[in-house]
């Protein structure tokens, strides 16, 4: 940009116009020793005109996922590893051990007989059923028996476990909310000296006494934290079927299809203050309407087969595949069979903050 040769420069003499740029750079120099820097030379690419992503569009399909991940059960037991995962990282942000650039994704494997100890942590997590019957998490005194599709809530310092007493190995997808955490440099995490908690619930206590429509009418749940959901295991046997009823009743978002949000019972809100989920059905040969808004998403396929077009790049999935649509880039799916689509974001926490939007 041209610079008036009138304006005068630091020292109150005019600046000759040839001379602005050279002592522009001496300046900068000058005061990079004492830390600092002008906001000028860099405001464009700190205040966007619209959301910068260095995420990239991402598909794993579960064919080459769970042949992998049962590899490693021959390589390292779930005692030895603590937690037998594989990060799903996004391929524009390998090395970073992130799937978008808030949350953490992986496969996590546990096979009959094993054990994956009890600890807690900051981050929150949520563990999205792929493949096995019967396993189990224990968080916070309730052992939740999983089946595929079930939607489980380990909530920031809720202590946890994992154990398989079923015949087959046990798949799922864990999302935390680590990258987030990070961020905030407020990480915490402690192991327990018993590897298996103590139970003080039943498998699927929690569903029964808060998401049915009632409350119990005691101190329980007078005592409740408002900012998570007091609800262990959304069931994948409780959940299909409300999505079902939606598309027989027609009500289908012309971009989302029949979907409804995991809540939180008590308050309405997100189940975690930092991740938010939603389970929808798409019938047959929907063709979905193009959207866009400010959360990244992690999409599974529980059922079907389709394709997700994402900023004109076409991901093709199927039954248990994974896959990454970045922020504010505009997608649209379409369901060549009747199909089920879990998905998980950040969304409550940019809720929070008063920066999530949505466009088409
Ligand atoms: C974790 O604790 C689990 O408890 C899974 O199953 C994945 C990824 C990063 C950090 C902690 C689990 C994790 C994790």
């Amino acid at each position: 940009m041209a610079v008036a040769t009138a304006r005068k420069s630091g020292n109150g003499k005019p600046g000759p116009k040839h001379n602005i740029e050279a002592m522009r750079q001496a300046y900068y120099q000058r005061i990079a020793k004492h830390h600092m820097t002008p906001l000028w030379t860099v405001m464009s690419s700190l205040i966007t005109e619209e959301p910068v992503t260095r995420c990239a569009p991402a598909i794993w399909h579960f064919n080459d996922v769970k042949a992998l991940v049962m590899e490693s059960g021959g390589l390292i037991s779930a005692e030895e590893a603590k937690r037998r995962v594989l990060i799903l990282e996004n391929p524009a942000l390998r090395g970073e051990s992130r799937v978008t650039n808030t949350l953490f994704a992986g496969i996590q494997m546990i096979l009959p007989g094993e054990v994956a100890p009890a600890h807690r942590h900051a981050p929150s997590a949520i563990r999205f059923v792929l493949d096995g019957e019967g396993a189990y998490t224990a968080v916070e005194g309730e052992k939740a028996l999983m089946s595929p599709g079930d939607f489980v809530i380990t909530a920031s310092w809720a202590p946890h476990d994992h154990g398989n007493s079923s015949k087959k190995p046990m798949l799922w997808l864990d999302v935390l909310d680590v990258p987030t955490v990070n961020f905030f440099e407020t990480s915490f995490a402690e192991d327990f000296d018993d590897p298996m908690q103590q139970t003080t619930r039943q498998n699927g206590d929690s569903l029964s006494f808060y998401g049915s429509g009632v409350l119990p009418d005691g101190t329980a749940a007078k005592n409740l934290a408002t900012n998570r959901t007091p609800i262990i295991n959304y069931t994948y046997a409780r959940t299909r079927p409300i999505t079902e009823r939606m598309l027989k009743a027609g009500e289908i978002d012309k971009c989302h299809g029949a979907r409804v949000r995991y809540a939180n019972p008590i308050t309405g809100g997100p189940v975690l203050p930092t991740m938010g989920a939603n389970l929808t059905m798409l019938p047959k040969g929907f063709r979905g309407e193009p959207y866009r808004s400010t959360d990244g998403a992690i999409f599974v396929c529980v059922e079907g087969e389709g394709t997700t077009d994402v900023d004109g790049e076409t991901l093709a999935w199927g039954q248990n595949d994974v896959f990454v649509v970045p922020p504010w880039k505009r997608y649209a799916h379409s369901a060549h069979k009747q199909s089920v689509l879990f998905s998980i974001s950040d969304r409550p926490a940019q809720e929070a903050l008063g920066i999530w939007r949505e466009g088409k």
